[in-house]
């Protein structure tokens, strides 16, 4: 029996289908091995149920704990729940997977609770390791697996099998959707009232210095087919009343000629749809691919904008032809085919945040200027270990990853890994400094443009807002706006992407 563990995220009862988790289920489920799905976001007490499951599996069977862990509340339970398990079941094995453990492995592997780590693409990995445990073969043998070599568990020696090459996504099986209740898994949203997550890429081409994707995929992008695409759209419509999909892809629009022929095969099918994309990819992309799009549902695009300089971007290792004015260039077009864009930025960078940040505030009055419906979301720089710039300037400034995962479960860098400045040596300077800015920033933007995404406010929630932040984003006063926050306290103002977007 292999428990597949999808740990509590950051708010439980309205979190998306665990993809990670179901597209290794879709392995186990098609050779005919068992498993369950223990889903911490629905889960009274997660613990427990991995314990009852496991505990009545025979002894001569395989059984295995696998866990999906993604920096941030995800990892604080997942501490938690595998510390519980190996005390009650020490037989059980342990292996972690996704975000967290691909970039940290070695951090995981010195906790006493988990015993693999499979890093990067899971499905085909897990599955060696499953026959290994099975049938005693050689770990060396399992694809991206990290595993404590001989020796006592503290000072054992960390072995690192190389990362096999990336399975095509039109190999894989179907997720079983069958074996989970979807009902738990579609909610209302501002995209429709069914709204289903899917996944129909692995990867991304490009290496930018603050992004956690290079880790995973090392600049491969795969994609499953514009007819198995749609072939999943039709059924989730059809045996699920889906109307409208968020594709979590790390980069969904790669290709246009995919884009463009998924966009008219599901053109009937009524959804309407989310994607992230890069500004440069879709400036480039044609008219008629963007006609294809708006008439397939494309709703809303999410792009990475990062910064309203160049040379930040250029810090960041963006590639490929980004620029701050192309960014408004896609702004422009977006408004045009009525599609939101919705542009991140990375705050506060080295080596000098406090200059970027100014300049940034500005590049994104001049993009609501253009397009007043564009969403911000702000996100203020959290290293990822990666060579390269970025990452080597944030150590000079005083930042150093933990070294045990108890640290990394700690509230202080649970909270920094929500990206939002905590705890970053050079944001958080006497009175808040940059860290504070942004918020303050963020809050008068949010409420001189309020959210398209958040369906309860009304007209006169919108006016209200608007009208008491106007003199402040008239005069750029941006500091203490504390009538602001009563006010959206008031309202229960969510940005966007707290809600998933
Ligand atoms: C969906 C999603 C969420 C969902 C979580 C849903 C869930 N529990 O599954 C929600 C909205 C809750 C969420 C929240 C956050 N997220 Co998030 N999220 C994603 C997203 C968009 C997609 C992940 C996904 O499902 N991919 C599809 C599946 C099929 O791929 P996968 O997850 O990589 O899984 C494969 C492998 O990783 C591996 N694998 C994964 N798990 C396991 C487990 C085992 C045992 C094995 C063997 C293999 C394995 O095998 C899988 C199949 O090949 C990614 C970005 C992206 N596009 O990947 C960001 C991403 C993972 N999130 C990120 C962040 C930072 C967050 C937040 C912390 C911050 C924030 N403010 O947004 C919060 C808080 C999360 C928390 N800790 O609670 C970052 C991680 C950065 C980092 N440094 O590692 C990412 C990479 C976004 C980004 N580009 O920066 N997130």
């Amino acid at each position: 029996m292999i428990v597949l563990f999808n740990p509590l995220s950051t708010s439980p009862g309205k979190q998306p289908l665990p993809l990670s988790l179901m597209s290794l289920a879709s392995m186990l489920e098609a050779r005919g091995d068992a498993w369950t799905l223990v889903d911490g976001n629905l889960a009274a007490d997660a613990a427990a149920e991995i314990i009852a499951q496991l505990r009545i599996v025979p002894r001569t069977q395989v059984s295995l704990l696998a866990v999906t862990v993604m920096p941030g509340p995800q990892l604080t339970h997942a501490v938690e729940v595998c510390g519980r398990v190996r005390r009650e079941l020490p037989a059980v094995p342990i292996v972690w997977g996704g975000y967290f453990p691909t970039q940290h492995a070695d951090t995981v592997l010195r906790a006493p609770y988990v015993d693999f780590v499979i890093r990067s693409q899971g499905e085909r990995s897990l599955l060696q390791l499953v026959d290994v445990l099975r049938s005693g073969g050689i770990l060396n043998s399992v694809g991206g697996l990290s595993w404590k070599g001989s020796g006592a568990a503290e000072t054992s020696q960390i072995v690192n099998n190389p990362v096999q090459p990336l399975a095509g996504l039109d190999e894989l099986p179907e997720l079983p959707y069958h074996r989970v209740d979807m009902e738990r898994y579609l909610h209302p949203n501002y995209l429709g009232r069914r709204t289903v997550a899917h996944n129909s890429s692995f990867g991304c081409p490009f290496a930018c210095s603050f992004c956690a994707v290079v880790a995973m995929s090392n600049r491969r992008w795969l994609a499953q087919s514009p007819a198995r695409m749609a072939t999943v759209m039709g059924h989730l419509a059809t045996t699920y009343r889906v109307d409208a999909v968020q594709m979590h892809d790390m980069d969904f629009f790669i290709s246009e000629a995919r884009t463009a022929e998924f966009a008219e095969r599901i053109a009937d099918l009524g959804l309407r749809w989310w994607a992230l994309g890069r500004v440069d990819t879709l400036m480039q992309y044609s008219d008629a691919t963007w006609d294809k799009m708006a008439r397939s549902g494309l709703t809303m695009v999410f792009s990475g904008a990062e910064s309203g300089t160049d040379a930040t971007l250029a810090l960041m290792n963006k590639g490929g032809k980004s620029s701050a004015a192309l960014t408004l260039e896609l702004a422009r077009r977006m408004r045009h085919y009525g599609i939101v864009p919705e542009f991140s930025f990375v705050l506060g960078c080295p080596p000098d945040p406090e200059n970027d940040v100014a300049r940034t505030f500005d590049f994104i009055r001049r993009i609501k200027q253009i397009n007043p419906a564009t969403e911000i979301v702000l996100y203020t720089y959290t290293p990822v270990p990666l060579d390269g710039s970025l990452y080597t300037e944030a150590k000079r400034l005083g930042f150093a990853f933990p070294e045990t995962l108890e640290q990394w479960a700690s509230p202080a860098w649970e909270q920094l890994s929500m990206r939002r400045g905590d705890g970053i040596p050079w944001m958080n300077a006497p009175g808040g400094g940059i860290r504070r800015r942004v918020r303050n920033f963020e809050r008068v933007i949010n409420a001189y443009y309020p959210t398209v995404t958040d369906a309860r406010l009304t007209r006169w929630h919108r006016a209200a807002l608007r009208a008491a932040s106007a003199w402040r984003y008239g005069l750029k006063w941006y500091g203490a706006p504390y009538e602001l926050r009563a006010l959206q306290r008031l309202m229960h103002y969510q940005r966007p992407e707290t809600t998933g977007f």
